[in-house]
């Protein structure tokens, strides 16, 4: 079965090329699909434009677009087992991190299910004039175009689709042309559950040939962006001649900030999981050590030992605690910010190297890597390298840290470690990120918005502002007894 969704239709690509998926865990073909092209884009955007100007679907009442949303989360955990399955091939992640998001994306189809049944938004104005109606009303922005990248495929694409669908819009997703799978059950899945034709359109491709179309047709109304933040400025410059509205999530170099008086263990376990967590491909990674002077030596020599200590492996493999890189050139890059960082004076404390291990030579695989003595001007301190590197910085007071911490383009997360109560609040309040956890990292929650400050993009998903992106708020005045004004006699 060909896999672009185009108008309810499952369609190959005009131009009739398809491209090789291969699992970036040993390099073995997952699948052929197809890939489309320009022609394919704007089919898929024509589709979409049809179903929002005459179609149902923005018109169907809040509680059933909240049920349905609801019973994609059903079908979403039915199909968890394959879905988690697809997404370890395409990604080379452990199948259990590909569960752990299954479950995280059933809940968010669930949240917005039930937000958007709620309803309760619209609100009548009180403009104190008796002969006046006056309402706000939520409707939906039109048609957007939903652009994700490969280290979450599924999770991000759920974070978009499941609050655009319950405003009422129709989309064109383009998952990234390294993971497309769970994407294409999803299409199946939203069309079992009852989706009109139309309002779901997936095409499949590379950036510049599929993504780029879709930012500047002057019939999409909105995009909503996950990705590096390079496509993220040329996305906002491709949508600013026809004025879309933009969303972008454009990753981060996110601090994680220790004090002497952070509880030791916690604290080294967590840091560890912030930054290795599926070998640092993770938007929200603590990439960023900054570790009170007291405390540096200890604290650097315990996560060394443990980091020394993690098993890399593919998706099955059970012992593995961490896994590939998404790609050749991603890992070469990873490599590169770690050997400019040690030419720009960094110590290697662990890693900086793929492993010897004959049975991982197929896979991109790299060492779990620590950097230490790092200062706030080298590259691979500023720039998000995405690879399982942790650099470390010292500071000696709160004032310090905060300065370290905020020293960066992004602001997209960070976490404090102290047990002291006040400190972590007041440091907490003063970092520039979307996201702060206290003597934690990485949960999330879908009642709570997601999203950066500075360059780690603007807007928000999730939580009811992840809603909001996709409504435009309308104003609607009733005069109940409209007589002539003679304004100008
Ligand atoms: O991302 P791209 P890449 C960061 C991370 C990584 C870097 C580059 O630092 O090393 O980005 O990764 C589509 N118009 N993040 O090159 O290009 C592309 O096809 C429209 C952080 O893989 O941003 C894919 O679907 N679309 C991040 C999506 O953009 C275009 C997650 C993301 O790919 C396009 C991933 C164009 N001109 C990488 N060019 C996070 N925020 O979590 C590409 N695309």
């Amino acid at each position: 079965m060909p896999e672009l969704f185009i108008g309810g239709k499952w369609t190959a690509a005009v131009g009739g090329q398809v491209r090789e998926i291969r699992c970036p865990a040993d390099g073995t073909l997952v699948a052929t699909v197809d890939e489309a092209g320009p022609q394919d884009a704007a089919r898929a955007v024509a589709a979409a434009r049809d179903a929002f100007d005459g179609g149902p679907w923005p018109a169907t009442s809040a509680a059933e677009r909240g049920r349905l949303l609801l019973r994609v989360a059903d079908l979403l955990e039915r199909e968890k087992d394959a879905l988690a399955r697809a997404e370890s091939l395409d990604t080379g992640k452990r199948l259990v991190e590909s569960e752990y998001d299954m479950d995280d994306i059933a809940n968010c189809f669930r949240y917005f299910g039930n937000l958007v049944a709620s309803g309760g938004k619209d609100r009548i104005v009180d403009t104190g004039n008796p002969d006046a109606d006056s309402r706000v009303v939520h409707e939906p922005v039109g048609v957007c175009s939903l652009i994700t990248p490969w280290n979450y495929p599924l999770l991000q694409t759920a974070w978009k689709v499941a609050p655009a669908l319950g405003a009422g819009n129709t989309f064109v997703l383009k998952p990234s042309e390294l993971t497309p799978h769970t994407a294409i059950i999803l299409m199946r899945l939203l069309a079992e559950a009852g989706l009109p034709d139309g309002v779901a359109n997936l095409v499949l491709g590379a950036g510049q040939s599929v993504g780029a179309p879709l930012t500047e047709d002057p019939r999409v109304d909105l995009v909503s962006f996950t990705g590096g933040l390079v496509t993220g400025r040329r996305i906002m410059a491709a949508a600013a001649p026809t004025v879309k509205k933009v969303a972008l999530e454009l990753g981060g170099k996110n601090p994680n900030i220790v004090f002497s008086d952070a509880d030791f263990e916690a604290a080294v376990d967590y840091a560890l999981l912030a930054v290795f967590l599926h070998s640092g491909q993770v938007c929200s990674a603590g990439a960023r050590l900054l570790v009170q002077v007291e405390l540096h030596d200890a604290f650097v020599d315990e996560i060394v030992r443990r980091a020394r200590a993690i098993p890399l492996g593919g998706p099955f493999d059970d012992h593995a605690r961490a896994g590939p890189l998404i790609s050749a050139g991603h890992r070469d890059k990873v490599e590169a910010y770690v050997a400019a960082g040690l030419a720009e004076g960094a110590v290697l404390r662990c890693g900086g190297a793929r492993p010897d291990d004959p049975a991982l030579q197929k896979g991109y695989y790299y060492l779990p890597t620590v950097l230490d003595d790092c200062t706030p001007g080298m590259s691979v301190v500023r720039d998000e390298s995405f690879g399982p590197v942790l650099t470390v910085e010292r500071f000696r007071n709160e004032e310090e840290a905060l300065a370290l911490a905020n020293d960066t383009m992004y602001g997209l997360a960070g976490a404090v470690w102290t047990q002291d109560v006040a400190k972590g609040r007041r440091v907490a309040s003063r970092l520039r990120a979307g996201t702060v956890w206290i003597n934690d990292f990485h949960p999330y929650v879908p009642q709570a918005e997601w999203g950066g400050m500075k360059q780690s993009g603007f807007g928000r998903e999730l939580g009811p502002a992840g809603l909001a992106e996709y409504e435009e708020a309308k104003h609607v005045w009733r005069n109940l007894s409209p007589s002539p004004q003679r304004w100008f006699e």
